[in-house]
């Protein structure tokens, strides 16, 4: 199965279909700084299930901060970052997983991508689709297969 991980849009919605029609993902992960963005995901393609945490611009998003989600037997670990710091390559974030028996976090907010693993877990931030920090525009692809993880950086947007 193929998760499209996208994070820190803001509002600006204008990569979205070019990310989903190239990945033909079978989830969508939002990890915060949603702004608007959720309810166009949800309006253009309902069939597309999606998971989404609030990011530290999002008051009004009716979304938790952080969820533990299970994908193909694999625990995964979201939340967009700011609670945590994210300037250590997620490695209070993967402390954080890895306690709530994750074996995967995904974060953004700092709108620079990050792919590293910390003893148990792998942390993974897909960058910004639309305010990147460094390099391009970006969103991530998280591949499963048979409790096998694997991810990939898109920044051809
Ligand atoms: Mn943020």
């Amino acid at each position: 199965m193929r998760a499209l991980i996208i994070s820190d849009s803001h509002g600006d919605t204008k990569r979205f279909e070019k990310a989903i029609s190239a990945t033909m993902p079978d989830v969508i992960i939002h990890l915060g700084d949603i702004e608007r963005d959720v309810e166009y995901l949800e309006a253009v393609h309902p069939e597309i299930p999606l998971y989404a945490v609030l990011g530290n611009n999002d008051p009004w998003v009716r979304r938790e901060a952080e969820k533990v989600i299970e994908l193909e037997g694999v625990k995964i670990f979201m939340t967009h970052g700011h609670l945590y710091g994210v300037w250590d390559e997620g490695a209070r974030i993967a402390k954080r997983a890895e306690e709530t028996g994750c074996t995967v976090a995904l974060f953004g907010h700092s709108h620079v991508s990050v792919d590293k693993i910390y003893d148990n877990v792998h942390v993974f931030n897909p960058g910004s689709i639309s305010r990147p920090r460094m390099g391009e525009y970006s969103v991530g692809v998280m591949e499963i297969e048979k409790g096998e993880v694997k991810f990939a950086l898109c920044d051809w947007l």
